[in-house]
């Protein structure tokens, strides 16, 4: 298999173990709610989990991966503070020149074609008490552009409905939903395939917002600059479209323009259960994997913030950059469910800026409901710094940007139907900069030269 070692989730399982950075959870756990119960106890963590022993299922769960920055950048060999531009010098080179994938004749998925399509032998598991049954949600969708046959790259969930069909949601403005738009249009089938247990290049490839991947451009090829190879595929057995070479699993599947299921409820990002509702409905055709396969699942909190709102952080980081003098650094905060809150830092050159900066953060990233900017001597990844920000440099009768209705992101209940307002605070000092706002600090000092009791 090309690539190095992030571009293979079972090489990178071992990677975590030899690290000290995976915890093995040996007992016995059941699928319905105690797998994520215990995945829940240790999210945010320095380390990922496998679940060796799934109850009724005869291969292991693995969750985890994207939900500590710290653990993101040690298995990508940076800093976490790096993330942002590693990720988005990976897409900017993809966009100048991109690898296209490469379509090989085998990989581990193909080690086993299951006789019979049959979901229910599959260890998905059921996350909260009031989701509407187990969820696929950490697969790599690929299909091809009914028009063009340009490959697209996405994560949606995927509720198991029986044992051979599943209901997804798929969020307005998603190139899943153009691509089923098309086919429709022309009184086609959509295939698609759904790839599970892959590393962090295909997902974040996955992750990449619209604004960044236009549907022209096959964004598989944005793997391909993680891996430093050409990422590869197999050729579908069932239809054009391509599975990931050496997923853990990979499912090909077929949309019917126009047939709907109920799909939800399922605890998601926000922290929030997304609704039951009528959505469109996926017929599974055949099931390939590997010989040992791990199933990769994804609790929707701290994993999404670093996956959908780390590459939405490097997309906007890309743009202000290009756009408004001064910008340092981008983050898109916890709190703000990882994609809602934008704080930019930027070191001031003109007056004004700071709200060109909102303005420019809302463009390249519609999800967020709110951006904060402050200088270039605030902490943007410490909340209690910006707010230290927002209560001594912010004017709140100057400062403060209201949007009225205007797009946002559906899973937030502030915005139903896509719909709601927006707001910016500009927490920068006046321009041009004055005395009475010059941070207070101390002398650096090293306690080494000391001799000191602690308690
Ligand atoms: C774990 C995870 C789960 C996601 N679930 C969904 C989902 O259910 N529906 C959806 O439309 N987007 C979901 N997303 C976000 C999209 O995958 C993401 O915005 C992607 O960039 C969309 O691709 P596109 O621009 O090619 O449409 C999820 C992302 C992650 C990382
Ligand atoms: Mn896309």
């Amino acid at each position: 298999m090309a690539g190095n070692s992030i571009s293979d989730l079972a090489t990178i399982i071992d990677t975590l173990d030899r690290l000290g950075r995976l915890i093995r959870v040996k007992s016995e756990v059941d699928p319905h709610l105690d797998l994520a119960g215990v995945a829940a106890r240790f999210e945010g963590g320095p380390a990922a989990v496998l679940f060796e022993k799934v109850r009724g299922f005869e291969h292991p769960v693995f969750t985890g991966l994207y939900w500590s920055r710290d653990l993101l950048g040690v298995l990508m060999g940076k800093d976490e503070g790096e993330l942002p531009a590693f990720v988005s010098g990976c897409i900017a080179k993809w966009q100048r020149q991109p690898v296209e994938p490469k379509v090989v004749k085998s990989g581990p998925v193909l080690e086993v074609t299951e006789k019979s399509v049959d979901l229910g032998r599959l260890p998905v598991p059921v996350h909260a008490a009031k989701d509407g049954g187990p969820y696929f949600d950490a697969g790599v969708v690929i299909a091809r552009d009914p028009e063009t046959g340009v490959r697209n790259a996405s994560i949606q969930r995927f509720l198991v409905v029986d044992g051979d069909t599943l209901h997804v949601n798929i969020d307005a403005g998603r190139h899943l939903e153009l691509y089923l738009r098309k086919a429709a249009e022309k009184g086609e089938n959509l295939p698609l395939t759904i790839n599970v247990g892959v590393g962090p290049g295909l997902h974040f490839a996955a992750a990449t917002p619209a604004e960044a991947a236009p549907p022209e451009a096959d964004e598989l090829g944005i793997a391909s600059e993680f891996h430093e190879a050409p990422v590869e595929l197999v050729a579908g057995t069932c239809s054009a479209v391509e599975m990931v070479a050496n997923a853990m699993y990979a499912l090909e599947c077929e949309m019917i323009p126009g047939e709907v299921g109920d799909e939800g409820p399922f605890a998601e990002v926000t922290g929030y259960y997304a609704r039951r509702e009528p959505r469109p409905v996926v017929h599974v055709k055949a099931i390939h994997r590997r010989q040992k396969p791990v199933f990769q699942t994804i609790l929707s909190g701290a994993e999404v913030w670093n996956s959908v709102g780390l590459l939405g952080e490097a997309n906007v980081l890309a743009l202000l950059q290009r756009q408004v003098p001064g910008v340092t650094d981008v983050y898109f905060s916890h709190g703000g469910c990882g994609f809602y809150h934008c704080v930019v830092a930027i070191a001031q050159k003109r007056a004004g800026w700071a709200k060109q900066a909102m303005l420019a953060a809302f463009a390249a990233f519609p999800p967020l409901k709110m951006v904060t900017v402050v200088d270039d001597d605030v902490d943007i990844r410490d909340p209690g710094d910006v707010e230290w920000a927002l209560a001594t440099r912010l004017d709140p009768t100057t400062g403060i940007v209201t949007i009225d209705k205007i797009f946002g992101h559906g899973l937030n209940p502030s915005f139903p139907d896509y719909l709601g307002a927006k707001v910016g605070f500009d927490a920068t000092r006046p321009w041009p900069h004055t005395e009475e706002y010059d941070r207070a600090s101390y002398k650096e000092v090293s306690l080494d030269d000391y001799e000191i009791e602690m308690p």
